[in-house]
């Protein structure tokens, strides 16, 4: 056979699956999910019953059945789709086991997110008609297997700058279902910047009134009221995604700086800022108002997030000195800490000598910056986002109608072809949480250009985060990314289609 017959025939075994299993075994034969089928719970428990209520949800629209949910713990284990708890220490947190066989399908996890996961493979399993929204023929149709899987690391994330420029709920919930699709379990909201802020603080009202209004030249303004970010918070639990909030500071604060005068140094509040430029605002580090600006601002999203995190942002605070940058963060440490949660910010915290080893470091600067050796002498917990190789407001390359290039073009290989461990020097398995990519959007106003710049390279994140290393490999991938392409496109997601994927 030759090489690429080989890998052809790898990649058709694995199905695929994007992010690829941990293991998988074909057996003989399939099984057909039709009318009668039924979705079976072995618990009573309110979770499990809501996520046998998703894939109920998930399998109506193309298949026109409208599967009951019985529950029970020794049916007939015939024509069955079964959801049950089990206690499998390897599986871990998130993992599943997923039996298909000629009579029914078995899905069996640790917890709810397991199921939520097996659910997503699941689906990845069934033909593409099957993400349709009007009703499909079948048949629907499996191949008898066994997968058993779970992530590799437990920070899975995708970042939307909401602050550049504004995406709705409606939107938001979009991307999150997408996300969900490869079992993506983190999304981190970037909420203010120096365009524009896009969460109501009752306490200070005039940050959405003035600051929602703004936004970079030809891109959204708006802003979420509390229930509209408590309604995206929702809709991501129920995903088994995390919701991480991030209000800039010090630096990128020209629109909570424009919408009151007192936290500016001259008392003057500056014009809006439509532009691309960074660095040139700050927060007043020596004003008492700005600590009671800042305890007021994270009090509030602190009582709708009921996730662990807090982002504080922290980069590119050119604007301040080391000495000022040091004094703010010893006192916002202090503030996030009196919330009982947890301070993510940008590689530049680690520049801050006291930092509480507590706090989690996301790497995004080349390694010729040396964050990372900050990140390291704390002993602190990181999240890998390095611009060059995950930033997906990155161009693919120099034909990418948006976007920008500063830290090179990223294609769909370099975006797939890298690995945690060896962006940065030095790092353990152990110090790496996971993966975020962030989208940026300065040039990306719209959901068909963030669609185009999170897809497919959102895909190969997710793998990076979830798959184990020695079962990666660009050539399979690009196989299972191309049969992916078609699901993709069932969805209406306006994805690249890049010429390095032999697309079907
Ligand atoms: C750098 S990454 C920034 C953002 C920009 C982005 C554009 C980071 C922490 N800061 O403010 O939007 O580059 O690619």
């Amino acid at each position: 056979m030759t090489n690429n017959k080989q890998i052809e025939k790898l990649s058709s075994a694995w199905q695929g699956l994007i992010p690829k299993p941990v293991s998988l075994e074909k057996m003989d034969g399939c099984f057909c999910i039709n009318q009668e089928t039924k979705i079976v719970i072995a618990s009573a428990e309110e979770e499990i019953l809501k996520i046998g209520q998703y894939l109920a949800n998930l399998l109506k629209p193309a298949t026109g059945f409208p599967l009951e949910i019985t529950k029970s713990t020794n049916y007939v284990a015939q024509n069955i789709i079964s959801l049950s708890i089990k206690h499998d220490p390897s599986l871990k947190e998130e993992g599943y086991e997923l039996v298909i066989s000629t009579e029914s399908i078995n899905l069996s996890a640790n917890k709810g997110h397991g199921l939520f996961n097996g659910i997503q493979t699941l689906r990845q399993l069934l033909p593409i008609t099957i993400e349709s929204n009007v009703k499909q023929d079948g048949p629907w149709e499996l191949d008898a297997l066994i997968v058993k899987d779970y992530p590799r690391f437990s920070w899975r994330g995708a970042m939307i700058d909401v602050a550049r420029s504004f995406f709705t709920v409606e939107e938001v919930k979009r991307f999150i279902d997408l996300f969900a699709l490869h079992k993506i379990n983190r999304l981190h909201l970037h909420l203010s910047d120096d365009q524009g802020w896009r969460i109501e603080i009752k306490s200070w009202p005039e940050l959405t009134s003035h600051g929602g209004k703004c936004a970079v030249e030809g891109g959204s303004s708006g802003y979420y009221t509390q229930d509209q970010y408590k309604e995206i918070v929702r809709y991501a639990h129920e995903r088994f995604m995390l919701v991480i909030p991030e209000i800039d500071v010090p630096g990128h604060t020209n629109a909570a700086l424009s919408s009151y005068a007192e936290l500016n140094s001259d008392g003057i509040a500056p014009p809006y800022f439509r532009g691309m430029k960074v660095g040139f605002s700050t927060l007043d580090t020596d004003k008492d108002i700005t600590y009671e600006f800042l305890t007021d601002v994270f009090t509030e999203i602190a009582s709708i997030t009921p996730g662990p995190y807090l982002h504080v942002g922290g980069d590119e605070a050119l604007s301040t000195t080391e000495e000022e940058y040091s004094h703010f963060l010893s006192r916002l440490e202090t503030i996030i800490a009196s919330l009982g949660k947890t301070m993510i910010g940008w590689g530049e915290v680690g520049h801050y000598e006291n930092l509480n080893s507590s706090a989690i470091i996301q790497l995004w600067q080349s390694p010729a910056k040396k964050d990372h050796e900050f990140a390291l002498k704390h002993g602190i917990k990181t999240i890998m986002s390095p611009a060059h190789k995950i930033y997906v407001d990155m161009k693919y390359d120099e034909s990418t109608h948006v976007g920008q290039d500063w830290a090179g073009y990223v294609s769909v290989e370099t975006a797939y072809n890298w690995d945690p461990t060896s962006v940065y020097e030095g790092f353990n398995e152990e110090d790496i949480l996971g993966i975020e990519a962030p989208l940026w959007t300065e040039t990306i106003h719209n959901t068909v250009d963030a669609d185009y710049m999170y897809f497919p390279r959102i895909c190969g994140a997710a793998e990076i985060g979830w798959s184990p290393k020695d079962n990666r490999s660009w050539e399979e991938y690009c196989l299972r990314l191309a049969r992916l392409g078609k699901r993709l496109e069932q969805l209406g997601v306006n994805f690249h289609r890049s010429p390095l994927i032999p697309w079907k």
